[in-house]
């Protein structure tokens, strides 16, 4: 792990985000395989299907050799948590922060039926994001969503005084808000600590008949409430081949989504399909007034896989949600296991329209691109100043070439089909209607998160600006 990109101070060395990044999130990867077997296989499938695609691929290696991704690859990972009030998603970004993550994107869930709004913690620059690609999806109940004001109120008074961090860790979260960091021996403490957060507990919170009317309200509200914290609900290695590891799941007989979720298999891969192993039934204990302990069940965790493509641009974005949006409207909603093979053909043919190619894609600015100097020489060309305006005829003549701008976020509609493909399939039944309410999750937040269309494409104009100094130098 690097601990050389340090700060000092008068007395400590600082270890670097990254190094507390990877190691918290090597803590937890440990601690999910304990409370999770089947996500430790999961794990050892992907990473050798991954080996085999890039020993038959050695032109994506090159491009990932190129884009420094190669070397993330067997460390990434998302995992996803649902907190329960404001005060948890505040000191939750504090939390975060100390490992360099940022909050990136605002996710309305609601609109798809998921009473919650959400955001992902990740890095923001490049060679952290290499470093430790660690990132997690954050969502946090809409109270207001529920119709029943008792309920309301009851959740409320249930979540009132519950504590989901450790004294320690916000201690030592204080300490790194007051000195801008914290020393090697601190950030062991704080990623030990930090982990408490999102360990499992099996003690609910809440009796079985209180259990069961928050179940009743929305499976997602008790798996929020009845619990001691946010225990992590997933934790998702990136894949080079979904199709590959989804068949290899299903002949290990390892129960999962009917569906990927998002756009259809492609030569030039785009945004984020996604794959999931059912959420497994655990035995919970639960209170009871009188404190006699009652067992039952309770499905919370799951294992996901997912595949990253290209970052699309407002206008590839709109495209890839109208032919989703005209697949499931052509489809009547969204597939289960009867009916997957047919949804696949519409979604397939529907995104025929969706050109497959980097360079139509770039000329079409569909997506976004990093750009690169080749090494042809500049004087074939012409000895001018070159401007923005240049970049599709330097493309053409071979001075520039582009690579993809991997896409690091989320989709909404994935999302809510991840969580209600481990809530059960019955929970799609609602749909809340104009939901979003951007302003009060920051609010809550603490600051505004990341404008996610924007990083992209600052991330696209830095590259291009490099290769104008290059060529006019
Ligand atoms: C989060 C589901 C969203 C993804 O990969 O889209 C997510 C949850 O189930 O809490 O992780
Ligand atoms: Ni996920």
């Amino acid at each position: 792990m690097d601990i050389k990109n340090t700060k000092e101070n008068s007395k400590n060395t600082f270890v670097s985000a990254e190094f507390i990044r990877n190691l918290f999130s090597s803590t937890m990867s440990e601690m999910y395989k304990i409370e999770v077997p089947l996500y430790g296989d999961l794990l050892q499938l992907v990473e050798s299907v991954n080996k085999a695609f890039l020993l038959n691929k050695p032109e994506l290696r090159n491009e990932f050799t190129k884009t420094g991704e190669i070397q993330r690859l067997d460390a990434e990972r998302h995992g996803a948590i649902r907190l329960g009030k404001p005060s948890e998603l505040f000191h939750m970004r504090r939390l975060f922060k100390v490992m360099g993550m940022f909050p990136v994107g605002y996710y309305d869930l609601a609109s798809a039926g998921v009473p919650v709004h959400s955001t992902a913690f990740r890095a923001i620059d490049n060679s952290a994001l290499n470093k430790a690609p660690f990132r997690v999806f954050t969502s946090l109940l809409r109270l207001d969503l529920i119709d029943s004001l008792e309920l309301q109120q009851k959740v409320t008074a249930i979540l009132e005084n519950r504590q989901i961090f450790t004294e320690k860790v916000l201690h030592l979260i204080d300490k790194f808000e007051k000195h801008g960091g914290l020393t090697k021996s601190d950030s062991e403490i704080f990623a030990q600590e930090a982990i408490e957060t999102f360990r499992w507990h099996k003690n609910a919170t809440v009796s079985i008949e209180v259990y069961n009317e928050l179940l009743a309200q929305h499976r997602l509200v008790a798996d929020v409430v009845a619990f001691k914290g946010p225990h992590i609900n997933h934790l998702t290695p990136r894949t080079l081949d979904i199709d590959c590891v989804q068949v290899k799941m299903k002949l290990k007989h390892i129960s999962c989504k009917e569906n990927i979720e998002g756009p259809p298999a492609r030569k030039c891969p785009i945004l984020l399909r996604q794959t999931s192993f059912k959420a497994l039934s655990e035995n919970v204990i639960f209170k009871n007034s009188s404190k006699i302990l009652k067992e039952g069940e309770h499905k919370a965790r799951f294992g996901e896989i997912e595949q990253r493509g290209i970052a699309l641009t407002q206008k590839g974005q709109d495209l890839y949600d109208k032919l989703l949006a005209e697949t499931r409207i052509a489809f009547g909603g969204a597939p289960n296991a009867d009916n997957v093979e047919e949804y696949n053909m519409i979604l397939a043919e529907n995104f025929k329209s969706f050109p497959d190619d980097y360079a139509v894609m770039q000329r079409d600015k569909l997506a976004y691109f990093y750009y690169h100097i080749t090494a042809k020489r500049k004087e074939k060309y012409s000895v001018k100043k070159y401007t923005k305006t240049d970049i599709n005829k330097l493309l053409e003549v071979g001075l520039l070439h582009i690579t993809p701008i991997i896409y690091e976020d989320f989709l909404p509609i994935s999302a809510a089909g991840i969580f209600t493909s481990n809530l059960g399939n019955d929970e799609i039944k609602q749909s809340y209607k104009e939901t979003a309410n951007q302003n009060l999750f920051e609010k809550y937040l603490g600051e505004p998160v990341i404008n996610l269309m924007k990083w992209y494409e600052n991330k696209q104009e830095e590259s291009i600006e490099k290769c104008l100094l290059v060529l006019n130098s």
